[in-house]
């Protein structure tokens, strides 16, 4: 397999510090084995998060010299508005200062107590925002996306045939708004087909119930779009995504995924009543409507990254990044989530780790493994970020996959220390017997997995383990 090259060169660096395995160690236990809880400086590679943590290119950081920064009505709003509209194709354009707010604003405004929001699958802020207003997040993506192995090109799609079982169960009443999250961030990055979307669309339409996208990553699911559904081999990305949210009535977008800057989202619908009682709650928690909770000048950066992203040199280098990483660990026999997704590659912890149960954490503690042994910092997507409590036995019912997520930051690292995680995390699987599991001592009631702190448990010897 040939893996693409970087399309640009550096003209700007970031030292790094490598740090040495007692201090790393002193930290760990500091910080709880959270590694939300690091400071940063101490950490070599970091794959924490693709969020807010790209480089910006040399026209982007010229576009914030340009911010204008007036109250009302804002050059750099105009832009945006005009960028988004070109992109996204909806009428109505509410800048945010991240992802997070769109979801609030939106949910808080069309979401009641009792009804219910289907997704492929929510993320842990669009579930925990839906949630807040008393009402259901349901999770109905196709039933191979939780099987590790099984490779499909789109294993993000829409599950139809339950969909429309939801729809009959619940009443199409009480379903606001359906979502599709592309990519499909909880399922390890996998992409949504058109052909499912345009399916989805249709399905809707017979119930009138409008679909909204969490569009963070649209730009690699469009990549994906062209890379394995035939007929848009020819396509440009912006004909792909022009295509593909023409099937939508709106969406949430946290730029600070596929937008490529460090802060900044929006929220997109053709809805006027919507759109209107949106901005009025705007107005109310996050500022007026030409700015939305950012700077001039990161509106300006926001446009210029929604056109740089729909580069196909970019992310045929993006997505080839992530999948020279996978691909590594794939031929050295680590466990990963298949097909390799578009912005992660995502560890599966309960092979890697078969001796320890999923109630002490697998996927928490090879986290803190890779950290303390290699300075690389990924994150939990298992039992700590969504793991939910029974309310009648009090017991945690944990999620089918337990997986620790690689997220590669836009453009900020080299294919050198791609290949430095990947030697790491080999060596470490060689050693895997010597990771033990962790104990939850604080948890906070939402969105726990930033706070929570743990401590670890002594080892059993393997033996031992065996006999009980
Ligand atoms: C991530 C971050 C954010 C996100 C998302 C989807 C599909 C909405 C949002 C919210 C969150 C995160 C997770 C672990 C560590 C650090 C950060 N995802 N929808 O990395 O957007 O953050 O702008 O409010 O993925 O996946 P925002």
């Amino acid at each position: 397999m040939k893996f693409p090259s970087e399309p640009f060169k550096i003209k700007v660096v970031e030292p790094i510090r490598r740090t040495t395995r007692e201090e790393r160690d002193r930290l760990l236990r500091a910080a709880g084995y959270n590694l939300f809880q690091v400071p940063a400086e101490s950490v070599y590679v970091d794959l924490l998060t693709d969020s807010g943590t790209s480089a910006m290119s040399d026209d982007q950081w010229a576009g914030l010299m340009l911010g204008d920064e007036s109250y009302a009505g804002s050059r750099n709003y105009y832009h945006l508005e005009e960028t988004v509209r070109s992109i996204f194709g909806y009428k109505h354009v509410i800048p945010t200062h991240q992802g997070r707010m769109a979801e609030n604003l939106l949910f808080s405004t069309v979401v009641k107590p009792g009804m219910c929001v289907p997704n492929n699958i929510h993320f842990d802020t669009t579930r925990a925002n839906v949630e807040h207003q008393g009402a259901q997040a349901l999770d109905v993506v196709i039933k191979e996306a939780y099987d590790p192995r099984c490779e499909l090109p789109f294993k993000g799609n829409m599950d139809l045939i339950r969909l429309e079982e939801v729809i009959h169960r619940e009443g199409a009443s009480r379903i606001p708004l359906a979502m599709v999250t592309i990519t499909n961030n909880s399922g390890g990055g996998q992409p949504v087909s058109m052909d499912n979307i345009r399916k989805t669309r249709a399905l809707l339409n017979r119930f009138g119930i409008p679909l909204f996208f969490d569009a963070c990553r649209f730009a690699e699911n469009c990549f994906f779009i062209k890379e394995r559904e035939p007929e848009f081999a020819d396509k440009s990305i912006l004909d792909i995504a022009r295509e593909l949210f023409s099937y939508g009535d709106g969406c949430t977008m946290s730029a600070k995924k596929d937008g490529l800057v460090n802060i900044g989202g929006f929220l997109s619908l053709n809805d006027d009543q919507w759109a209107q009682a949106i901005t009025n709650m705007l107005i109310l928690v996050e500022g007026f409507p030409t700015y939305g909770g950012l700077a001039g000048r990161d509106l300006e950066t926001m446009a210029r990254g929604l056109r740089e992203v729909l580069d196909e040199d970019y992310l045929n280098f993006r997505v080839g990044q992530v999948r020279y990483l996978g691909e590594l660990l794939d031929q050295a026999g680590v466990p990963i989530l298949k097909p390799i997704g578009g912005h992660a590659v995502y560890l599966n912890a309960k092979e890697f780790l078969p001796h320890i149960e999923q109630a002490q954490f697998p996927a928490q503690s090879l986290v803190v493994a890779l950290y303390r042994e290699h300075g690389i910092r990924g994150v939990e997507i298992g039992t700590v970020m969504f793991g939910r409590r029974d309310p009648a036995t009090g017991r945690t019912i944990h999620p089918e996959l337990e997986m620790v997520r690689l997220a590669i930051p836009r453009r900020v690292y080299t294919n050198m220390q791609i290949a430095y995680v990947a030697e790491s995390i080999v060596d470490l699987y060689r050693r895997r017997d010597m990771i033990h599991g962790l104990r939850l001592t604080y948890e906070a009631p939402v969105l726990r997995h930033f706070t929570a702190r743990f401590e670890e448990l002594e080892r059993q010897p393997l033996l031992q383990r065996a006999a009980s």
